[in-house]
């Protein structure tokens, strides 16, 4: 790639119950790794990464928030809601509480962030619910499948979301679920819903002159931990 090192840049927010697997989605996506005990996130973490969207040619540099699913979080992680373009929304198809919680997390994102934000559903933890048997074996606390996928899809329709299941273990349908959520952006900044001057979750590239480091695919760092 020459001159330019990505087209757009897209800020998405994760947001979900405590874990449902929102960090370790995006170290999926940031650095294609999962930890089975990582730390729980504190305020809010940041990763980013440059994704291809071969059919729109464009490369899009995710800028991804990741917030922490807990209450006492909560006034924080709503200012993070302003100014994103994408949002995953993240429940655990092994925990149905996690799922009807999903409800309040998405007045959440509908109360304060853009009202054409693009917002993918995404069932994680699809890895311990492969097959229709219950689970007996499982580790920890899991109890095998407690969502069903047909319904997590007829929610998501009722509800104008995008969905998917994915795996943070696996990699399964991570990836994926920004991609997805990726053209669906691209699509309305084509059709003008979103404008580049007036969305902020959604940039247009500079040129490499503006410090653009084409080496940093991909990064994570934490912030505003308190
Ligand atoms: N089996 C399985 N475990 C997962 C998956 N994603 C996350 N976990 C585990 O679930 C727990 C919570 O994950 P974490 O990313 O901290 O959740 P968060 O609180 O939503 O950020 C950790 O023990 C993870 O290792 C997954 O796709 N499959
Ligand atoms: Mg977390």
């Amino acid at each position: 790639m020459s001159g330019i090192s990505w087209h757009y840049v897209l800020k998405f927010i994760i947001t979900g119950d405590a874990g449902v697997g929102k960090s370790s989605l995006l170290v999926r996506l940031t650095d294609q790794r999962f930890l089975a005990n990582p730390d729980p996130t504190l305020g809010v973490e940041f990763g980013s990464k440059l994704i291809t969207i071969p059919e729109e040619n464009k490369v899009v540099k995710l800028q991804c928030w990741d917030t922490a699913g807990t209450e006492s979080f909560r006034s924080i992680t709503r200012s993070y809601y302003r100014g994103a373009a994408g949002c995953l929304l993240v429940y655990d198809v092994t925990s149905r509480q996690s799922f009807v919680n999903a409800r309040s997390w998405l007045a959440d994102v509908r109360q304060h962030a853009d009202p054409h934000l693009t917002c993918i559903l995404v069932g994680n933890k699809a890895d311990l619910a492969s097959g229709d048997a219950p689970a007996v074996t499982l580790p920890s606390d899991t109890f095998g499948r407690q969502v069903s996928t047909e319904e997590a899809e007829l929610w998501a329709k009722e509800e104008g979301l995008l969905f998917v299941e994915a795996s943070a273990k696996s990699g399964q349908g991570v990836q994926e679920a920004f991609e997805v959520a990726c053209r669906d952006i691209l699509r309305k900044v084509r059709e003008g819903v979103f404008e580049d001057d007036r969305s902020p979750g959604v940039k247009l590239s500079k040129p490499l002159a503006n410090g653009v480091d084409l080496n940093q695919q991909s990064k994570s760092t934490q912030c505003c931990g308190t």
